[in-house]
């Protein structure tokens, strides 16, 4: 899946701005324009914007309503609808025609759209549906027409991310796969493109000076004195691919990634991992993506001295991609496999909860991912889950389809993010990386540090000792309360977060086979309603506005010590 760019063959015409827009019910008659409505802002989650608890707390279907028109010369060209994510699934129509339907709320919708030669303007309508179950990713449950998540943060809802319209031509360089390799003399580029037609590719470095150019679909391309991709280095080089009909540009990385004797290699240098989980979480627009913004992420991320983020928990905005490319950034891509535990003695891996249907959905998703994320040279691991039963029996047989699924498709390396303890877990032998998410000191030992060092010691060594696998601690934080102060600290106070996390680090600095360290989380985010969520989650080093708490300033002197 290429992203839709503007050149001589091609055309993007931005969707983003004002829409019609209402929350419907069940027998909504797509077939007529809509008559009640208010406007709504694209992109954005839609629950914050208005000031009614129906539309913030609805459940079900909600409909965006828009009028589409295609420039003059568009008929020599395919067109499409390209919605970078909008949840949770969805259903298109053209003039009340359904045309298409997607699952998943956090990667791109890309639907062709069937144009007729003597009609030029056409009334879009987008269904978005929210409601989570066993056959969506994150999994819900739908009790008494209410929405039951087991995971924590919203589900917001809405058209989250950049929406256009985009031409490609009839015989269109439809994809390209870049795969870098380095060598003791040099480094070669292999790539393989997708088009009827047969291509012309330049290699460019990247200060854009043809240094290569190969014919034919598939090939090799050498390339001497390679500049490596590496932290803080977002070094890209670009290939172009052309034919008569068509061009495409795609920018790649030249880096080599590897799990050896227990330690993570960039370019065979060991690594070790310094960051956070994130969330893509903002007041008012929830998870709307917006340049702004995340440009204002990654400058924290590079004032703090993180080399490193996992998009918890789910597939983040393409842009965050980019950018991470672009700031030499390394970034865990994680499936949105979270909410598979319902924290309570409920089996979660049998039949008619999670089972066939769900891996299927899983599937489709991360074929997904891996279609839209392939190239980009900052991905270093999938994270294939986040926090699931894995203590169960059905959970082996489950996560062994996805893991044998998943390593037909890439060969990065594999994570999976575990809560439960390592002698009752079934499945992370399957893992190439262990992410262990801990909280002693806040869940358990609320307020007694002095319990941190030996209970995490030997939680992690228990880990190790039984699967010999490199571990991040991919979780550890506490809720603070951005501005209250306690001396002596105490749980929520700004004193209480620094000392809980200096704690944690002063045992990692001993365990030589832990690949790094991700902070939960980047900032303050919010959640569904619950006695222990006073307005969202507190973990963040950052508040909700993306301003520092204490230990940001702690972390930071750490980190780019
Ligand atoms: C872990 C989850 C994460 C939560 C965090 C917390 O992976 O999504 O937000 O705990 O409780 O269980 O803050």
């Amino acid at each position: 899946m290429l992203y839709p760019v503007v050149n001589k063959y091609r055309n993007k015409i931005s969707l983003n701005g004002l829409w019609k827009f209402n929350i419907v019910d069940e027998d909504y008659d797509v077939s007529k324009p809509i008559k009640d409505f208010r406007y709504i802002g694209v992109p954005s989650s839609y629950n914050d914007l208005f000031t009614e608890k129906k539309i913030r707390d609805h459940v079900g279907k909600v409909v965006y309503e828009n009028v589409i028109e295609f420039p003059k010369s568009s008929l020599d060209n395919n067109w499409f609808l390209r919605v970078g994510a909008a949840g949770n699934s969805c259903s298109i129509y053209l003039e009340g025609k359904l045309i298409f339907t997607h699952n998943g709320g956090f990667l791109p919708i890309d639907c062709p759209l069937p144009r007729k030669e003597t009609i030029n303007r056409y009334r879009l309508t987008i269904v978005l549906d929210n409601r989570l179950t066993y056959e969506t990713l994150p999994i819900g449950e739908i009790v008494d027409d209410k929405q039951v998540i087991h995971y924590d943060f919203r589900n917001y809802t809405g058209i989250h991310r950049d929406t256009f319209l985009y031409s490609k031509p009839k015989k269109a360089i439809e994809d390209i796969f870049i795969k870098t390799n380095i060598l003791s003399n040099g480094a070669e580029v292999e790539y393989q493109v997708f088009c009827e037609e047969e291509c012309q590719i330049k290699l460019l470095d990247p200060d854009d000076i043809e240094i290569g150019i190969s014919h034919g679909n598939q090939g090799t391309i050498s390339v001497n004195n390679p500049k490596l991709w590496n932290i803080g280095k977002g070094i890209l080089y670009k290939l172009v691919v052309s034919n008569s009909k068509d061009q495409y540009c795609e920018s790649f990385g030249i880096r080599k990634i590897e799990i050896l004797k227990d330690k993570l290699l960039l370019n065979g240098k060991q690594v070790y991992l310094k960051g956070f989980g994130m969330h893509e979480d903002h007041e008012i627009i929830g998870k709307g993506s917006f340049s702004a913004l995340n440009i204002r992420d990654f400058n924290l991320l590079q004032w703090i001295g993180a080399n490193s983020f996992r998009t918890s928990h789910y597939p983040y905005a393409e842009e965050m991609y980019d950018l991470a490319d672009k700031y030499g950034i390394l970034v865990i891509n994680e499936m949105p496999a979270v909410g598979l535990n319902f924290w309570s003695d409920r089996t979660v891996f049998t039949e008619g909860v999670v089972d066939n249907k769900t891996l299927e959905v899983y599937k489709q998703q991360f074929a997904e991912l891996y279609a839209r994320d392939k190239n980009h040279p900052s991905i270093i691991m999938y994270s294939v889950a986040n926090e699931a039963n894995t203590h169960e029996v059905g959970a082996l047989d489950f996560f062994t389809e996805i893991f044998s699924y998943i390593r037909n498709i890439t060969n990065l390396p594999l994570m999976i993010v575990e809560w439960v303890g390592a002698k009752e877990n079934k499945v992370a032998q399957l893992a190439d990386v262990i992410g262990l998410n801990r909280y002693i000191g806040w869940y358990s030992d609320l307020g007694d540090l002095d319990k941190v060092p030996d209970k995490l010691k030997a939680s992690i060594e228990e880990y190790y000792k039984k699967f010999k696998k490199p571990i991040l601690l991919s979780e550890f934080g506490v809720d603070t309360v951005a501005g209250l102060h306690k001396l002596p600290s105490v749980p929520f106070s700004e004193e209480y977060q620094v000392e809980f996390i200096l704690k944690y680090q002063e045992v990692l600095k001993e365990l030589d086979y832990v690949i790094g360290e991700h902070i939960w989380n980047f900032a303050d985010f919010d959640t569904k309603p619950g006695i222990t969520r006073f307005d969202g989650n507190k973990k963040g080093v950052f508040t909700r506005n993306r301003q520092p708490k204490m230990i940001a300033h702690v972390l930071k002197e750490k980190w780019t010590r």
